[in-house]
């Protein structure tokens, strides 16, 4: 039984989810909805050109802080392979700029400072060396604004501009194999979905429809997800997803409210904005049902929302067969693991994926038999 649950537990990311076609809002104001355990960043502001937006981290044991420095209308915050770092946007105070900022480990850093352009929407590269964003700069003979993608290496701070277009390419966001950047490209207004070969700097068509805008792409896993209206007469915004053949709408969408802002959880859950309640609040989908995370919201607009779960944590930051995740891999571990495969009660694997030693998906006595041949090797070589 328990072997069937692990199972099942491990090989959840690879299956596909099946998706029911209408899904009601549950939650009442006073129900807690239960997130899955990790850290959640997100921004709010009453209103775009109030200049107020705020930043904000929730971290797995629930406590809230505001990330906040020499800036001011700090938004979009994306968390790199760690949740310690975090790139966003904010206008730099003394220089009246939009710039890209790191957080790390509590420490702010602007990557841009001073360059003179406008710099918005990072977003980290899949390996977390570099972030891509959106340049803009005032053009004279186009009496606007131009924008155009270019990523920075955030070691070297050097910038490599990507497009060279008139035309705006906005909120860039990275394939999770690094080989494509999707973003949102504008003509007269209405946005579209493309995709960048980083390899050869081709553009191709994602998702594009006239006088339906669409933008907000965002990746997780092989699932691509993005905003556009219900339609070119409802601008009820909802989420779409593109599984590299098709793409649908997800099952919460209204075409009386805006659906946005996708913050994808794995295939099944996501956190979002809505306009149920007039302003956006956050969201939060478990597969079936939707539920408004009260605790975060205000009765100003909540958006822009990145999660990075403790699972992902103990995943990268694990030493292979530390089960009791004591930071050590030892006796103690086998033992665990030893009587969790013979069913004895209340034993408990903090660390299910630390006991895989074999990388197969399966925790199984296999596994036992190669930690004990690990630990005879490693004694012998003391
Ligand atoms: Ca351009
Ligand atoms: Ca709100
Ligand atoms: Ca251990
Ligand atoms: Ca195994």
């Amino acid at each position: 039984m328990k072997l069937k649950n692990i199972f099942k537990q491990l090989t959840s990311l690879v299956l596909t989810a099946t998706i029911p076609l209408s899904v009601s809002f549950t939650a009442t104001a006073s129900e807690k909805t239960e997130l899955p355990k990790g850290w959640l960043v997100w921004h709010n502001y009453s209103d775009y050109s109030a200049l107020d937006s705020k930043l904000y981290l929730r971290t797995p044991d629930s406590t809230t802080k505001t990330i906040s420095g020499d800036f001011i209308h700090a938004m979009n915050g994306y968390f790199g392979n760690s949740p310690e770092q975090i790139t966003f946007m904010a206008i730099d105070t003394k220089a009246d700029e939009w710039d890209i900022f790191l957080y790390d480990s509590g420490k702010i850093i602007n990557l841009t400072e001073n360059s003179g352009f406008r710099n918005e929407d990072p977003k980290f590269s899949p390996n977390g060396k570099n972030i891509v964003f959106k340049r803009g700069y005032w053009s004279h003979s186009a009496d606007n604004f131009v924008y155009d993608l270019a990523l920075i290496d955030i070691e070297t701070r050097e910038v490599i501009m990507l497009t060279d277009t008139p035309e705006e390419e906005a909120m860039p966001c990275f394939s999770a194999d690094g080989k494509y950047i999707y973003y949102a490209g504008y003509t007269g207004g209405i946005g579209s979905i493309y995709r960048l070969e980083t390899e050869t700097g081709k553009s191709e068509t994602i998702y594009s429809e006239s006088n339906i805008n669409a933008y907000y792409p965002i990746v997780n896993g092989d699932k691509l997800y993005f905003t556009a209206w219900n339609s070119a007469d409802n601008h009820c915004d909802r989420i779409m997803c593109y599984n590299g053949k098709e793409i649908h709408p997800l099952p919460f969408n209204s075409e009386n409210y805006d659906c946005s802002d996708a913050c994808p959880i794995d295939d099944n859950n996501m956190i979002f904005s809505s306009t149920l309640n007039g302003n956006y609040d956050l969201c939060y989908y478990d597969g079936v049902n939707v539920s408004e995370i009260s605790e975060l919201n205000t009765d100003i607009n909540e958006l822009g929302a990145d999660f990075y779960s403790y699972a992902e944590y103990l995943e990268n930051n694990s030493i292979k067969g530390d089960i009791n995740n004591d930071g050590e891999f030892n006796i103690a571990d086998a033992v665990i693991f030893q009587k969790w495969l013979l069913d004895v009660s209340d034993t408990e694997l903090k660390n299910p994926k630390c006991a895989d030693i074999n990388e197969d998906d399966i925790l199984d006595i296999f596994d036992l038999c190669q930690m004990k041949e690990n630990m005879k090797n490693t004694n012998h070589s003391d």
